[in-house]
């Protein structure tokens, strides 16, 4: 039979084409609870390694996050300490503390938060302010096309094409889940981008930066796409601009 079959009862791995497959489908939760608890070792070569067969993993998961850090911990910082500064190619570099945050308007969604690893949480609720209201006060110059994100983890980043950084479902997000966001989460301040994988929602968020020219994030260096679309799900519509 081709390599790439999956073969129950013979027991032959399942290529890695089909696992990817499987994964860029993003409907299901195809992971096992704890097979992916640890940071580091949530990259896609892992699953494989821990499910060779890729059918264990076809057992929902259970609809719950789980915890990442690519660092072992990372100090809290409370509602006094907090400081997001939005710096770079701007016309008004802004520093905003958690308060500053908590005065702007507020967007709530409610949308999927899925994690290019297979699991998925369904209909969480966010609130936080929008990204693009953020770069609206600091006035992006002429050359300005992308936003780079900072963590106060110090290694995390991510980034954004400035087009995609003013999506309306993009946020800088306040609470998570009914309630503030938690340190685990990333909390005081994280990020939620909506109609990408969770890699781009990058957690204790310190800092955006506008550059000009995407600069890969943490993950994209080791193959994660720069544009991390779930596909056209949550939210996304096929007529969307940027999609
Ligand atoms: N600073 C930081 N942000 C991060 C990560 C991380 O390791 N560090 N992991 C990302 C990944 S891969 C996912 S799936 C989500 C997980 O969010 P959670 O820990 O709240 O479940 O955070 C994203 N943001
Ligand atoms: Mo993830």
């Amino acid at each position: 039979m081709p390599a790439d079959r999956p073969d129950p009862l013979g027991g032959a791995p399942v290529g890695r084409r089909i696992v990817l497959g499987l994964l860029g489908l993003g409907a299901l939760g195809i992971v096992t609870g704890t097979a992916l608890q640890d940071g580091v070792s949530n990259l896609l070569g892992p699953i494989e390694t821990r499910d060779p067969t890729g059918l264990v993993g076809l057992f929902p998961a259970g609809d719950t996050f789980r915890y990442y850090s690519v660092t072992g911990s990372v100090e809290q910082q409370g509602a006094r300490d907090y400081r997001l500064d939005i710096s770079g190619l701007v016309q008004r570099p802004a520093r905003h503390t958690l308060a500053d945050l908590q005065a702007m308007p507020q967007t709530t969604l409610v949308r999927d938060f899925q994690c290019v690893t297979g699991w998925r949480v369904p209909d969480v609720p966010w609130v936080g302010v929008q990204l693009g209201y953020l770069l609206d006060l600091v006035g992006p110059t002429r050359g300005a096309d992308a936003v780079r994100l900072t963590s106060f983890d110090g290694i995390y980043t991510e980034s954004l094409t400035l087009e995609q950084a003013r999506r309306p479902d993009v946020l800088v997000a306040l609470r998570m889940l009914g309630a503030p966001v938690t340190h685990d989460h990333g909390g005081p301040v994280r990020l939620y981008v909506a109609p990408m994988y969770g890699y781009k929602s990058l957690k204790w968020l310190s800092g955006v930066e506008l550059t000009r020219g995407v600069v890969p994030g943490y993950w994209e260096g080791s193959g994660y796409e720069i544009d991390g679309w779930v596909g056209a799900s949550n939210g996304r519509t096929a007529d969307d601009p940027t999609s």
